[in-house]
């Protein structure tokens, strides 16, 4: 019985061998049969994957010592070069699988990792995958080594080696250059974005600070035939993240608070900075991924504080005066922060997988940061001062705010229908066939009411410029008559729930809201506007989809009867061109450009603005949010001259992007 015991488990162990090692080598076919499980996506999201995926490695080896600069080249064809200066991926033979390590970590699901345990791998990506699902979801693949004098090359097809590991001469350089062409069969979006790239690299170079990351375009060349390219390198790190984010608002202390530590093979970093604004931004991540809904690093982060800055306060007696009881978010008002860990085995949840969920990970965070904040605000009394002031000040304008938010609903509950007067309403009561088009101006407001299908779509005129809404308090946002109706038309309200102001859009009257005005720089500073407070104050209606900008044209082209509407310059000259067909001269041809809606009659606002079978809308997504932020700060916010630059800079556009 025991000797069977023993035999059996020795074959388990032989057959477990075997098993572990043909899953293994079956695993690449497995990733291009599931591509979506190791990746997530095989859309454009999925394909700019695989440059991080490799960069994660490269990363990594930064992060040992090895390595301090990092190329990503796009080329011709969107293949893709990630080359590093670490220590090469090792070339020897693989002593278990008896091929070269190369071959191993190229070809091996997982494999991807280091050999020796000492360093975990930190950086991989969300899913971590390593560079061998690259290489399985690339129709080429080349490796090149450059380690111990010699260059070694190896290439690959589908994942699978079509040549050995040769020697390709000498080398008096250290690093791995990878060069992957992904697969057309696999992946339903191709072409490389240079901003998405770019975007990651920038954040990459601030999440590591001393790592140089280079990005090359050789698709986009200049008037000397160079390609365009564009460098990050951080030596300040999340200091200068905070910085970067903050472009254009006004800071409350000298300098970012930034800390650094670690406890439990949890390492912890923390920079943040209080603005004269009133909204909270938390940048986290997790072993460099985004972490966009938050989880135990960030809970940790606001518990430390809330704590330290209250009993700060409470113990300096500047309290003392207040009538009412502070809040946990008064304490992060106008706070801007990056929350960065680097934890071994990250466990992620939520509906995005976005939201890290170790739960030691809390206490831990607050532990590190409080301490340090503390020694902050011990050595730095004014700079203490200052954000407890501030921090008094949003208790008031919250207690402010709440009791304007109150009258504004309370009067539209005694008000009947609590409508505003000036909304022309559509007779669809269903709010996902319903649209509202917020026009600018009384008079257009007026065309817009005759020209549209009543049926389905409202019309409600803004008056003006409406509140800048990054600059005002809260509570006077709802004193604002043109928010106030905004609000009441679409029938949402605000609501407080443990300290935390949610948007309820239960009766959200129209799935369609269309900001429509003026095609010229009014116009578009208005739509900011509008835009702004969307983004401040219903942001899920931004993110469910529901907030588009109408496209009016800036040309009719005439002849005769005849007539076309044109939206850009291309269409204009075409138009003319087709009228004046075989002539010399444009004789007979008109051309009336359009400075505002007030110059289209009715029949035309709707022919060309407003009739869905006609009309282009703009659907106004959140990207990014953080650099949608950032713009609209730097456009709304106190300092003048990076506005001035970027309005210098888009003033050719006659719309301002989000
Ligand atoms: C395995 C072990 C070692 C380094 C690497 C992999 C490595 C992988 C990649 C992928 C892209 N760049 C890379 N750089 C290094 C450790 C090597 C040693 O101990 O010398």
């Amino acid at each position: 019985m025991e000797k069977n015991d023993k035999l059996e488990e020795k074959n388990k162990k032989n057959t477990n061998y075997d098993a572990s090692n043909i899953t293994a080598l079956e695993g690449l076919e497995a990733v291009r049969l599931r591509p979506g499980m190791y990746i997530g996506s095989t859309d454009t999201k999925g394909l700019h994957h695989l440059v991080y995926e490799v960069i994660d490695n490269s990363i990594d080896e930064h992060l040992a010592g090895y390595c301090d600069t990092v190329e990503v080249i796009i080329h011709e064809g969107d293949s893709v070069t990630v080359k590093d200066n670490g220590r090469g991926i090792p070339v020897g033979m693989h002593k278990k699988l008896k091929k070269s390590a190369l071959e191993v970590v190229m070809t091996v699901l997982h494999a991807g990792g280091k050999f020796d345990k000492d360093t975990y791998k930190v950086s991989g990506g969300l899913h971590g995958v390593g560079v061998s699902c690259v290489n399985a979801l690339s129709s080429y693949l080349k490796a090149e080594v450059h380690r111990d004098g010699q260059i070694h090359v190896q290439e690959y097809a589908m994942g699978k080696p079509t040549s050995g590991v040769d020697v390709k001469g000498k080398t008096d350089i250290k690093g791995t250059f990878v060069t992957f062409q992904p697969d057309a069969g696999i992946f339903e979006e191709l072409v490389y974005s240079f901003t998405i790239l770019a975007n990651r690299l920038r954040e990459l170079a601030f999440l590591n600070s001393g790592l140089r990351l280079i990005l090359t375009d050789e698709r986009v060349k200049d008037e000397k035939g160079n390609p365009l390219m564009e460098e990050f390198y951080s030596k300040g790190g999340l200091s200068e993240f905070v910085v970067f984010m903050d472009e254009g608002k006004t800071p409350i202390i000298s300098n970012p608070i930034h800390v650094k530590g670690s406890k439990d093979n949890v390492e912890v970093e923390v920079a943040m900075q209080y603005n004269s604004s009133y909204k909270e931004n938390v940048y986290s991540y997790v072993n460099n991924i985004n972490t966009r809904e938050g989880g135990t690093h960030v809970n940790g982060f606001r518990r430390a504080v809330t704590r330290v800055f209250k009993q700060y306060g409470d113990d300096n007696g500047l309290f003392s005066k207040l009538k009412f009881k502070i809040s946990s978010e008064d304490f992060r008002e106008g706070l801007t922060s990056v929350v960065a860990v680097k934890v071994p085995e990250p466990q992620f949840k939520g509906q995005t997988k976005g939201e890290l969920g170790n739960s030691e990970v809390t206490a831990i965070v607050s532990q590190i940061l409080g301490e340090e904040l503390k020694h902050f605000l011990e050595e730095n009394s004014l700079e203490a001062k200052r954000v407890i002031d501030k921090v008094i000040l949003a208790a008031t304008a919250r207690h402010a705010a709440r009791k304007a938010r109150e009258m504004v609903q309370r009067k539209n509950v005694l008000t009947g229908s609590g409508l505003p007067g000036k909304l022309a309403d559509c007779s669809s009561k269903d709010p996902a066939a319903s649209e509202i088009f917020l026009v600018e101006g009384d008079s257009a407001g007026g065309t817009a009411k005759q020209g549209r299908d009543r049926n389905f779509q409202a019309i409600l005129p803004l008056r003006g410029k409406i509140l800048n809404v990054e600059k005002a308090m809260e509570h006077r946002i709802y004193e604002n008559e043109e928010i106030k109706n905004i609000f009441t038309a679409l029938g949402v309200s605000i609501e407080e729930k443990e300290g935390e102001r949610i948007l309820n859009t239960e009766k959200l009257r129209y799935h369609k809201i269309v900001i429509m005005c003026d095609a010229d720089i009014d116009g578009s500073h208005i739509v900011t506007l509008i835009l702004t407070f969307f983004y401040r104050y219903m942001t899920p209606l931004i993110e469910q989809g529901y907030i588009y900008i109408a496209a009016p044209p800036l040309y009719r082209i005439s002849k005769g009867k005849q007539f076309r509407y044109c939206w850009n310059e291309e269409e204009r000259e075409e138009a003319i061109q087709s009228y004046t067909k075989g002539d010399k001269e444009a004789t007979g041809v008109k051309t009336q450009r359009y400075k505002g809606l007030g110059e289209m009659n009715a029949e035309q606002l709707w022919e060309t603005t407003m009739d869905p079978d006609a009309r282009m809308l703009r659907q106004v997504t959140i990207e990014d949010a953080a650099e949608c932020d950032r713009v609209f700060s730097m456009l709304m916010g106190d300092e003048v001259p990076p506005r001035r630059a970027f309005i210098e800079a888009n003033a050719k556009y006659a719309r301002v992007d989000v």
